[in-house]
C-alpha cells in the first residue's frame, strides 16, 4: 500500500545546555505540567525526560536532559553526559538554552557537542532578570560565530506568552509524519518515576549546599489499595541513599524535622499529580561510594 500523506507533524526536540539555565522549567512550561523536577542546584535533572504536547496537527516531543558535566569523571557523571550526547544525536531540533545575561565557558563546552546538520535554536532564557539588554547583542554574535543557529529566541520560561511563542518558532522544523503519542499523553514515564523524583526535588530544595549531589532515591514499595473513602490510594516507600553518616544526619534534621518536611511536601505534590491519596514513607541509608559504582548507578535507573 502507498503511504498516506499526513497533515500531522511530529518531531523530537532536545532541550540542552549547562546546569541551571532553566531547561527543566522550560520543559514543564511547554508541556503544561510538572514533568521534570527543578531546583537552584546543579544535577537536579539526572535522566532524559520526555514531555509531549500536541497543538493542532503538530506533536512536539521534548527531551529534557541533565546539564552537561565537565568537572569530575565519576560513573554518575559519565552516565549523565551519555544522556546528553544521546539526546542530541537523534532529534529534529535542538533548543540550546543559555542564561540571557550570562554566557560562560560551560555554555561553550556544551555548544561544541551540537551537530552541524541538526537545526538549533538559541534560547536566551531568564530574560526577566536581565537589566542591561544592550549587553546581549555582542554576546549573541559570539555564540552565532561558534555555531550557525537557525534562530535566536530571547525569553523567560516563567512567561506564558514567551513559552507559547516558542511553539510557533519550533513548528516548521518538525517533519510531516504521524504522531508517536496519543493526543493527551504528556510523558512516556510511569507514575513511579515522578514519585522518586519528587522526593529528590524536595531533598535538593530543603537541604543546604552542604549536602553533596551524591544522593539518590529508590522506590522500594508501591502498593495500590482499594479504599472505601478515596478514589485511589497508594502506599509508597522510598529510600534516600547517601554517601556518609553525616549526610544522613543532615537529611533527618533535628528531631526528624527535615525528613518530615521532605516527606510532607513530596506527598502533597504527588497527591495532586496522581489525583490519589498517598501514604509516603521515607528511609535514609548510607552506601559509601555509590556514585562511583557502575552497578549501583544503574540500579537507580541511570543508564
Ligand atoms: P536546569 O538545571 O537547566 O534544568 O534548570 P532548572 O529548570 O532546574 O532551573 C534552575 C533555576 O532557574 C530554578 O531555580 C528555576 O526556578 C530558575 N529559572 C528557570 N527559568 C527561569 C526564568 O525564566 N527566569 C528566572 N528568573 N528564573 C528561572
Ligand atoms: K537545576
Ligand atoms: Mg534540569
Amino acid at each position: 500500500p502507498v503511504a498516506e500523506a499526513t497533515t500531522q507533524r511530529c518531531g523530537l526536540v532536545a532541550i540542552v545546555g549547562k546546569p541551571n539555565v532553566g531547561k527543566s522549567t522550560l520543559l514543564n512550561a511547554l508541556v503544561g505540567q510538572k514533568i521534570s523536577i527543578t531546583s537552584a542546584k546543579a544535577q537536579t535533572t539526572r535522566h532524559r525526560i520526555t514531555g509531549v504536547r500536541t497543538i493542532g496537527e503538530t506533536q512536539y516531543v521534548f527531551a529534557d536532559t541533565p546539564g552537561f558535566q565537565t568537572r569530575h569523571s565519576t560513573a554518575l557523571n559519565r552516565s549523565l553526559n551519555k544522556a546528553v550526547t544521546g539526546a542530541i544525536a537523534d532529534v529534529d531540533l535542538v533548543l540550546f538554552v543559555v542564561e540571557a545575561g550570562n554566557f560562560t565557558l560551560g555554555d561553550a563546552k556544551v555548544l561544541a557537542l551540537l551537530k552541524p546538520d541538526i537545526p538549533a535554536i538559541l534560547v536566551a532564557n531568564k530574560l526577566d532578570v536581565v537589566h542591561r539588554r544592550a549587553e546581549l547583542a555582542p554576546r549573541l554574535r559570539d555564540m552565532q560565530q561558534r555555531h550557525p543557529f537557525a534562530e535566536f529566541v530571547p525569553m523567560s520560561a516563567r512567561n506564558a506568552k514567551d513559552v507559547d511563542r516558542l511553539f510557533g518558532v519550533c513548528e516548521k522544523y518538525l517533519p510531516h509524519q504521524p504522531w508517536m503519542y496519543g493526543e493527551d499523553e504528556l510523558t512516556d514515564r510511569s507514575e513511579k518515576f515522578p514519585a522518586s523524583e519528587m522526593v529528590r526535588e524536595k531533598l535538593f530544595r530543603l537541604t543546604g549546599d552542604e549536602l553533596p549531589y551524591t544522593s539518590a532515591v529508590a522506590i522500594e514499595k508501591w502498593e495500590e489499595e482499594p479504599s472505601p473513602k478515596f478514589k485511589r490510594m497508594v502506599r509508597i516507600a522510598a529510600t534516600i541513599v547517601v554517601e556518609r553518616e553525616s549526610h544522613k544526619a543532615m537529611i533527618i534534621g533535628e528531631g526528624g524535622e527535615k525528613l518530615k518536611r521532605i516527606g510532607t511536601e513530596a506527598r502533597t505534590e504527588l497527591e495532586r499529580l496522581m489525583d490519589a491519596k498517598v501514604f509516603l514513607q521515607i528511609f535514609v541509608k548510607v552506601r559509601s561510594g555509590w556514585a562511583d559504582d557502575e552497578a549501583r548507578v544503574r540500579s537507580f535507573g541511570y543508564e
